[in-house]
């Protein structure tokens, strides 16, 4: 093992167990992150919401299920809401429980988009690091993130450089990206495929955008993800020819890899600034471009005419432009840039890294005061 073990405590998101889908990317992430940091050889206790599961064991990985009613999603929240913790939340119990073993621990790493987690950094109880997993969302989290930026500026990180540009931080964070375990992708090399969408099934996601490249097109458009907002669904559904949408669900992993890889490419219209675009990596991981607006995440993912195009946000005219021209990427660039950028030993490295950096600050502390 290149560096000295770690004894991280990762606590997942407290808004759906680890499974449910209603994590979004965030269950993603992690799961991939606990199986990247055990192939560096560190030892990980996972804390998450009751049900939770992982799809691989280890004796190097212990997960302590905390239960407690869901975390209101700041994505259906407004930006002027207060922080509101339900009765019985489970996001206090899953700190509780932080608490009372962060002395078994080297650090604790944080995914939650939640006040409390952030301000309990201030108390300087535990150390602990964040990965940021939104845009700027809620003006409460951003008043907090700021204020850990400049506080514990090394215990900040944030998916892409694009994302943290959204809170106008005054110290640069440590930027991560994020990572999806290459033994569940495939190459698929077919080039005449059909068009694809995946991602939660919400407004903010801006599916309609796809449905109206594919319309014009005149194809179907097969869709994946979790139908979060029904009536944004049928609404869609409904303004156009029944037979464009292939409703394909919330798949697992390995059976949505399968699918998506027959795509000749994959369109994505985000709404929001998307901090990073999962799905865009899982489809570049199997060979199929990513038409994507220049908008988030997406934006620093996609390198315009090598593994994708960047059309203008809300551009359908750019997208079907784009659309017509794909066979003009190579699908290995794809792959090759998932592996060189995106599979979840990088970035368990670059999480790595990041934590020990954090980590050594406090000993040159320490070294100081001495
Ligand atoms: N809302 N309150 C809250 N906490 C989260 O951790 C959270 C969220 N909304 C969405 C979300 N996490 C994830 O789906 C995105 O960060 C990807």
């Amino acid at each position: 093992m290149k560096n000295k073990q770690l004894k991280l405590i990762l606590v997942s998101t407290p808004i759906g167990y680890l499974g449910s889908g209603k994590g979004g990317g965030v269950e993603l992430t992690i799961i991939s992150l606990v199986k990247g940091l055990i192939f560096l050889g560190h030892k990980i206790i996972l804390i998450a919401p009751k049900g939770s599961k992982l799809p691989f064991e280890s004796e190097l990985l212990e997960i302590r299920l905390i239960d407690g009613i869901d975390q209101p999603s700041w994505q259906h929240q407004k930006r002027t809401d207060p922080i509101l913790i339900p009765s019985k939340s489970v996001l206090p119990s899953l700190w509780e429980d932080v608490i009372d073993i962060a002395d078994q621990s080297d650090a604790v790493i944080n995914f939650a988009y939640d006040w409390l987690p952030l301000w309990l950094t201030k108390t300087k109880v535990i150390k602990i690091f964040h990965l940021i997993s939104m845009g700027d969302e809620s003006i409460i989290m951003r008043e907090i993130i700021n204020e850990i930026s400049q506080l514990f500026p090394l215990q900040l990180a944030f998916h892409t450089k694009i994302q943290s540009k959204d809170y106008s931080l005054k110290t640069d964070p440590t930027i991560v990206g994020n990572g999806f375990d290459m033994e569940n992708y495939f190459f698929n090399e077919n080039v005449n495929g059909p068009l694809g969408w995946a991602g939660r099934i919400a407004p903010e996601k801006g599916l309609e955008d796809a449905v109206k490249v594919a319309n014009s097109l005149d194809e179907k458009l097969l869709v994946w993800g979790l139908k979060e907002d029904i009536e944004y669904a049928s609404k869609i559904e409904n303004s156009f020819k029944k037979e464009i949408i292939e409703w394909r669900g919330f798949l697992p992993t390995n059976e949505f890899q399968e699918q998506l890889g027959q795509c000749r490419a994959l369109i994505n219209t985000p709404k929001w600034n998307e901090a990073y675009g999962n799905v865009i990596v899982e489809a570049m991981a199997c060979g199929v471009p990513v038409i994507a607006y220049d908008l988030g995440g997406p934006g620093e993912l996609i390198q315009d005419g090598f593994n994708g195009f960047l059309v203008k946000p809300n551009d359908i005219e750019g997208l079907i432009k784009a659309t017509k021209s794909i066979s003009e990427i190579k699908r290995n660039n794809c792959r090759n840039w998932f592996e060189k950028n995106a599979t979840n030993k990088v970035f368990a490295e670059r999480v790595e890294s990041w934590v020990n950096k954090g980590l050594n600050k406090k000993s040159l502390q320490t070294f100081k005061i001495n």
